[in-house]
């Protein structure tokens, strides 16, 4: 079983397995790891939630800042983590036009003007029309507002992140 191959991970091998399922905050892995072993995957997801709410808000502020503007220069260039890119993808980021992508990179620039961390949104949970409407309505919230539900998408990203990896080592140790 899957979980069994998690709790079997040393330290190195479940960061290098876990470190992204919050965007490029692998001390995050490598905290979680203390908790193990893990009675379910639900249980190892919530450890990873435990551990965000805990954080002061500069450090939940940390985690959003780790993210990279949506449909920005870097999705095109392929310089995003490969999970952000194929997620990016999935929801239509990569064939934008060329007016929606001078809107988006506008919403990005006044979004980071005004709350000092990027908008993220679980792209995989919207597409490119949802998301638009998104940053357009999520702008005029309170910095506080911003913050949790900025929060609660980064959950449903780790949420999909920590079931590809589910599925893959589940497909993986049948064989
Ligand atoms: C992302 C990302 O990398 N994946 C996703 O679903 N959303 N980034 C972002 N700024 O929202």
């Amino acid at each position: 079983m899957a979980i069994q191959v998690f709790n079997s991970m040393d330290y190195e091998e479940f960061i290098n397995k876990f470190g992204n399922v919050i965007e490029k905050c692998p001390l995050i892995a490598a905290a979680v790891w203390t908790n193990h072993p893990f009675t379910s995957l639900g249980a190892l997801e919530k450890m990873f939630e435990d551990f965000i709410d805990l954080l002061p808000p500069s450090g939940q502020e940390g985690i959003l800042r780790c993210h990279i503007d949506l449909a920005g220069r870097d999705l095109l260039k392929g310089t995003l983590s490969s999970e952000s890119q194929a997620e990016q993808n999935q929801a239509g980021l990569t064939d934008l036009t060329l007016d929606q992508r001078s809107q988006i990179r506008e919403l990005n620039a006044s979004y980071k003007n005004k709350f000092h961390f990027p908008f993220v949104i679980c792209a995989r949970m919207n597409n490119k029309d949802t998301i638009f409407r998104q940053i357009s309505i999520r702008i005029h919230n309170s910095p506080e507002h911003e913050l949790k539900i900025g929060i609660a998408e980064v959950k449903k990203i780790c949420h999909l992140r920590l079931l590809d990896i589910f599925k893959q080592v589940s497909h993986n140790s049948k064989f």
